[in-house]
C-alpha cells in the first residue's frame, strides 16, 4: 500500500483508555503557540527552524548544518504559509447547481462558489454514498499518489484511505512514478526491489572504491529532500568524496548537472538521451569477447548468461553488440566504450545510478543491464564495488543507526455496515457498547469477499489517465491481467496529478469523465482548479506532528510543532476525514479516530511505543526522554551508527555464501535471463536485458520532432512543491519555467538568453524561458518537472508544465511505469504578445 516500506511496520498497539489527558496538553499546546521567536519543525528538505514573529511566520532555516552545500528549499516557509492558498471550501458551479449533471467538461473552466464547510463535508458525504450505491465501490478512485507533507499522523494520502476504506472501500494502485520500471524489474533479477534500499554503507565506499561511476544520476540536486525528511548526510558523504583525489569520478548524464559542475574534476560523458542500455551492452560485449570478465562470478552467481550470449555476439539477430554498434547509437566512441570497461574491471568500482533513466520507454532495460554489467565485473558485495541505486535518494548509503523508528497512522481496514446504513466494524473490529474495539483475528481466516472487491482493481498509478478513459479495458502487467474499473468519483489529496502525469492534455480529458472530483489541498494548484470540491487544508506549520529523518538512516526524531494559527478557513486532512465519517454513517467516526483520538494522542501513542521499544533494547544508551519532556525540549532526539553500519556491504552476505544466503528469486541467484519473463510471452519486455529502439528518440528514423527533451526532477523546487514561493525569482525566465537549449541550436533557431520560446509537439505546446548554454548537449533540450500547469483558459501551457509534451505509454506490459524521460519536441521563438501567467492566480470566484 505504501511506496516506501521503510516507513512500514506499524504494530497494532493497545487503545488508550484516558484519551483526555493527552488533550490538555492539546490545549496547552494551543495556547502556548510561540508568538516570538523559533519553533523547530521538518519538512522534506530537512530539519527547520522557523522564526515567528507576532505569531506571524518571517523566515526559516536549517536547524544545523551538516554540510556547506546550499539547500535553497529550507528558506521559504513564510510563503509556504501565506501565498497562493485556499481559503475556503469551495464547489465548482455547475456542480454545485445540479451534481447529477454536473457538466464535467467545464471542470478547469468553470466559476467557483463559497460554501459552508458544513455543507460540503453534507455534499461529499452524500455523493460519495450515492456513486457507491449506484456504481459500486470499485467506481471510487482515492489512489492519491503524491509528496504531501512529511509527518506520521497527518499523512494525507493514507487518512484518505483510512476514510476509504473504513465507508466502505475504494480503488487503489499499484507502484509509483519514481521507480515505475526498476521496482517491478528488479525484483526478477535480484529478488528485492533495490531502489528503496540501503546502499553499501558511505564509509565502506570512501574506504575501498577506486572509481565512483554516477550513471543518470543528480544528488546534488535530489538529496536535498527525502521521503520522510532529509538527513542532509548524503550531501556530505559527497563532499569527502569530491576531496578524495585517489577516487576517480564518472558522471553519464546528457546534462551538465549541479553534480557535474560539482565534481569540476569528474569526467563527464553524455550519451544520446536514452540509449544506456546499448552503452553497456557495448562494454559486456568488449568484456567477454577479451575475456576480461569474472567468469567465476558469473558461474557462481548468476543464472542464464548463457541464455543471453547468444544476443550479445549477435547469434540470435545477426547484430553483435559491439562497442562500434553501442557508439552508433549512443554517440560515445568505441573506443572510449572499451577502456570505461576496462577501468571497471581493473579498479574496484561503484556503479551508482539514479532513476531517470528508468523513466523512460523500455525503462526496464537500462537497470538490468547495469546489474548484468556489474556482475560481469564481478564486485557485487564487495567493499565498495557492485552498483547501487538509490545513493541519490533520501541519504541513501548514510549507515543505518541505531533506536527506534517513529510509526504512523494506518489505512485501517474495509468498513461493515448493517441494513440501516450504521458501521458496524471490520474484519478485525468492531462496535460495542458505542465503543469501538478492536478483534483479534485468527491467522489464515478466509478473506471475505468484500475485503478484495475493491482491491482486485487496482491498476499501475501512471495508467490513471488511459484507465479513466477506457473503463473495462484488460491490460498486462507483470504477468497479470488487470480489468480497468469504471471511476466515476475520484478524491485526490497530497497530490498533483495535472502536473505530474504524462501527456496533459490527454490527461485533462481523462479528468472530465468523472462524475465528482474532490481535492483537498494548501493551495490553488492546477489539480485543486481541475476539482469540483475542494477542502483548503492546513500546511504542516499549522499543525503538531511528528517525523524521523534519513529515510535509511534513521537518524533523527524530530518533533514538528506548530508554528502559527490555521490558516483562514483551512483544516486539517485528519480533522475533513473525521467530519466526512460523521456525516457518511453512525458510528463510523469512532473507527476512525479511535474513539475520539486528537493529534497529540497519535503522536504521543507512536512516540512512547517507540520509547518503550528502545529502553528494552539491552545496555542502550539513547537520548530518548519521556514524551512531555521530548516535546518540551523543541530539539530532535538524535540516534548514532553502529561499527556494524558503518562496515555494511548490500549482499556482502550472498557473496559469502550463495546457497545459504539466496537471492529471493527463482533461482536463488542474480538473473541475467528470467524464465518467469520468458513465460509472459511480452514483445516488449523479454527474458534478458535487451536493446530497445523507444518510441521517439535522436536516432529514429521520420523524427517527429528535432529535439530530446528531458523533464529531471528540479532543484529547487519538490516537485511543483514551493513552485508558488518567491524562490521562483531565482530561476524563472521571462516569467516562465526555464528551458535549457544548447548554444549551437539556440544560434541555428535564433534563440537567445533569456528569450521567451515555444515548445510543442503533436501532443501540445508550452510557453518557456530560454537558457542558452553548452551545460545540455546538441539536439537535446532540459525543461524541469513541476511547473504548474497553466493552459485551462487557452491550451497553451503559459508557465512551461513539460508533461503537456511527454507521452502517456507504459514502459513496457512488465512494469508500465511512466515514460516521462522520453519526447521528441520543437522549440521556436515566440512571436507576438506574451500572455499573462496566471498560474498563480485563484480561479474564477463568483459568490
Ligand atoms: N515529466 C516528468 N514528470 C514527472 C517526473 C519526471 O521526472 N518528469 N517525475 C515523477 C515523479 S518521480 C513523481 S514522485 C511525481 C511527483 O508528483 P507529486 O507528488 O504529485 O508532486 P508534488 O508537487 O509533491 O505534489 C504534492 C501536493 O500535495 C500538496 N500537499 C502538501 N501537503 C499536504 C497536506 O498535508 N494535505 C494535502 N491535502 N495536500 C498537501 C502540495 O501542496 C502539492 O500540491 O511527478 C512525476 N512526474
Ligand atoms: N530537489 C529535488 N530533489 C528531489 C526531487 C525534486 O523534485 N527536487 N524529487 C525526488 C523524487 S520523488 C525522485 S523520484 C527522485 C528522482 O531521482 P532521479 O530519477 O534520479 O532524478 P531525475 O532528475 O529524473 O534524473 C537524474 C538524472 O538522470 C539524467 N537522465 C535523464 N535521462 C537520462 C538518460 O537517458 N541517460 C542518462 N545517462 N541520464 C539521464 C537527468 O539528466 C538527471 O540529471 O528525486 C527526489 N529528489
Ligand atoms: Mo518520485
Amino acid at each position: 500500500m505504501q511506496r516506501r516500506t521503510v516507513l512500514k511496520g506499524m504494530a497494532s498497539l493497545p487503545l488508550l483508555s484516558g484519551v483526555t489527558a493527552t488533550n490538555l496538553m492539546a490545549n496547552e499546546a494551543k495556547k502556548s503557540l510561540i508568538k516570538n521567536g523559533k519553533v523547530l519543525t521538518a519538512a522534506h528538505w530537512g530539519m527547520l527552524d522557523v522564526e515567528v514573529k507576532d505569531g506571524k511566520i518571517l523566515g526559516s532555516r536549517p536547524y544545523q548544518k551538516t554540510s556547506e552545500i546550499y539547500n535553497a528549499l529550507q528558506y521559504y516557509t513564510h510563503d509556504m504559509v501565506y501565498k497562493t492558498r485556499i481559503k475556503y471550501p469551495m464547489v465548482r458551479k455547475s456542480y454545485l447547481e445540479n451534481p447529477d449533471n454536473p457538466k464535467p467538461e467545464l471542470r478547469g473552466k468553470d466559476e467557483w462558489v463559497r460554501v459552508k464547510y458544513e455543507d460540503a463535508i453534507k455534499l461529499v458525504a452524500r455523493e460519495l454514498k450515492k456513486t457507491r450505491e449506484q456504481k459500486g465501490n470499485q467506481s471510487v478512485f482515492a489512489g492519491s499518489y503524491g509528496w504531501k507533507s512529511s509527518g506520521n499522523v497527518h499523512n494525507s494520502r493514507i487518512l484518505l484511505q483510512r476514510f476509504m476504506n473504513l465507508s466502505g472501500g475504494f480503488v487503489g494502485d499499484l507502484g509509483d512514478y519514481s521507480t515505475g520500471a526498476s521496482q517491478v524489474i528488479m525484483p526478477h533479477v535480484m529478488g528485492s526491489i533495490e531502489v528503496y534500499e540501503q546502499q553499501t554503507s558511505w564509509p565502506v565506499v570512501l574506504e575501498n572504491s577506486k572509481v565512483v561511476v554516477m550513471w543518470g544520476m543528480n544528488p546534488l540536486a535530489t538529496l536535498r529532500i527525502a521521503w520522510t525528511s532529509a538527513d542532509e548526510h548524503g550531501f556530505k558523504y559527497f563532499e569527502e568524496l569530491k576531496k578524495r583525489k585517489d577516487i576517480e569520478v564518472i558522471i553519464i548524464d546528457p546534462i551538465r548537472s549541479d553534480t557535474v559542475k560539482f565534481f569540476d574534476k569528474a569526467k563527464h560523458i553524455r550519451p544520446v538521451p536514452n540509449t544506456d542500455t546499448a552503452m553497456m551492452l557495448g562494454m559486456m560485449h568488449h568484456l567477454y569477447t577479451s575475456g576480461k570478465y569474472d567468469k567465476e562470478f558469473m558461474a557462481g552467481y548468476t543464472y542464464g548468461f548463457d541464455k543471453f550470449l547468444p544476443y550479445l555476439l549477435g547469434q540470435t539477430d545477426k547484430t553483435p553488440k559491439s562497442p562500434e554498434w553501442a557508439a552508433k547509437i549512443c554517440g560515445i566512441d568505441a573506443k572510449l566504450i572499451k577502456s570505461l570497461a576496462e577501468k571497471f574491471v581493473s579498479n574496484r568500482t561503484m556503479l551508482m545510478s539514479g532513476w531517470g533513466m528508468q523513466r523512460a520507454h523500455h525503462g526496464e532495460q537500462p537497470h538490468w543491464a547495469l546489474v548484468t554489467l556489474a556482475s560481469m565485473i564481478g564486485q557485487i558485495g564487495l567493499a565498495g564495488g557492485g552498483f547501487g541505486l538509490s545513493y541519490h535518494y533520501s541519504n541513501g548509503g548514510v549507515p543505518t543507526c541505531k533506536g527506534g523508528v517513529i510509526g504512523g497512522v494506518n489505512a485501517a481496514s474495509v468498513g461493515i455496515f448493517n441494513d440501516k446504513g450504521e458501521f458496524i466494524g471490520t474484519a478485525d473490529s468492531e462496535i460495542k457498547d458505542g465503543k469501538f474495539v478492536k478483534k483479534a483475528v485468527t491467522a489464515g481466516e478466509d478473506v471475505p469477499a468484500w475485503l478484495i472487491k475493491t482491491t482486485e482493481f487496482a491498476f499501475p498509478v501512471a495508467r490513471i489517465a488511459d484507465a479513466l478513459l477506457n473503463p473495462g479495458k484488460v491490460i498486462d502487467h507483470n504477468g497479470k491481467k488487470i480489468t480497468y474499473p469504471d471511476i466515476d468519483f475520484i478524491y485526490w489529496v497530497g497530490g498533483n496529478p495535472l502536473v505530474h502525469h504524462q501527456d496533459t492534455n490527454t490527461n485533462l480529458k481523462a479528468w472530465r469523465k468523472p462524475r465528482t472530483v474532490v481535492v483537498n489541498e494548501p493551495y490553488w494548484t492546477p489539480t485543486a482548479k481541475m476539482a469540483d470540491i475542494v477542502f483548503p487544508t492546513t500546511t504542516s506549520y499549522e499543525r503538531n506532528d511528528i517525523t524521523m529523518t534519513g529515510d535509511y538512516s534513521n537518524m533523527n526524531i524530530v518533533p514538528m510543532k506548530q508554528v502559527v494559527d490555521k490558516f483562514e478557513e483551512s483544516k486539517d486532512d485528519y480533522q475533513i476525514f473525521s467530519d466526512l465519517c460523521k456525516a457518511y454513517a453512525k458510528d463510523l467516526v469512532l473507527a476512525y479516530t479511535e474513539n475520539g483520538k486528537e493529534e497529540f494522542d497519535w503522536i504521543k501513542e507512536y512516540y512512547d511505543a517507540t520509547y518503550e521499544q528502545v529502553n528494552s533494547i539491552p545496555d542502550f544508551i539513547h537520548e530518548m526522554k519521556p514524551f512531555n519532556e521530548f516535546w518540551a525540549t523543541n530539539k530532535p532526539v538524535t540516534f548514532s551508527s553502529t561499527p556494524e553500519s558503518d562496515a555494511w556491504i548490500r549482499y556482502g552476505e550472498f557473496r559469502e555464501d550463495p546457497i545459504l544466503n539466496a537471492l529471493g528469486t527463482p533461482s536463488g541467484l542474480i538473473e541475467i535471463y528470467s524464465d518467469t519473463i520468458e513465460k509472459m510471452g511480452y514483445d516488449d519486455c523479454k527474458a534478458h536485458p535487451m536493446w530497445f529502439e523507444p518510441i521517439e528518440w535522436l536516432g529514429m528514423k521520420d523524427k517527429p520532432a528535432e529535439f530530446h527533451m528531458l523533464s529531471p526532477h528540479p532543484t529547487n523546487r519538490l516537485h511543483s512543491q514551493l513552485s508558488h514561493t518567491s524562490l521562483r525569482d531565482e530561476y524563472a525566465v521571462a516569467n516562465r519555467e526555464p528551458v535549457w537549449i544548447n548554444t549551437k541550436d539556440a544560434k541555428a533557431k535564433g534563440i537567445k538568453n533569456g528569450d521567451l520560446v515555444r515548445v510543442f509537439n503533436v501532443r501540445g505546446e508550452v510557453l518557456a524561458g530560454a537558457v542558452v548554454t553548452d551545460d545540455v548537449m546538441p539536439s537535446v533540450i532540459k525543461l524541469c518537472e513541476g511547473a504548474w500547469y497553466d493552459g485551462f483558459d487557452s491550451g497553451i501551457c503559459k508557465n512551461g508544465s513539460p508533461n503537456v509534451l511527454t507521452i502517456d505509454i507504459p514502459t513496457s506490459k512488465l512494469a508500465n511505469g511512466n515514460i516521462s524521460h522520453t519526447a521528441l519536441v520543437n522549440i521556436e521563438k515566440f512571436k507576438g504578445k506574451a500572455p499573462e501567467l496566471t498560474a498563480f492566480k485563484d480561479p474564477k470566484i463568483v459568490r
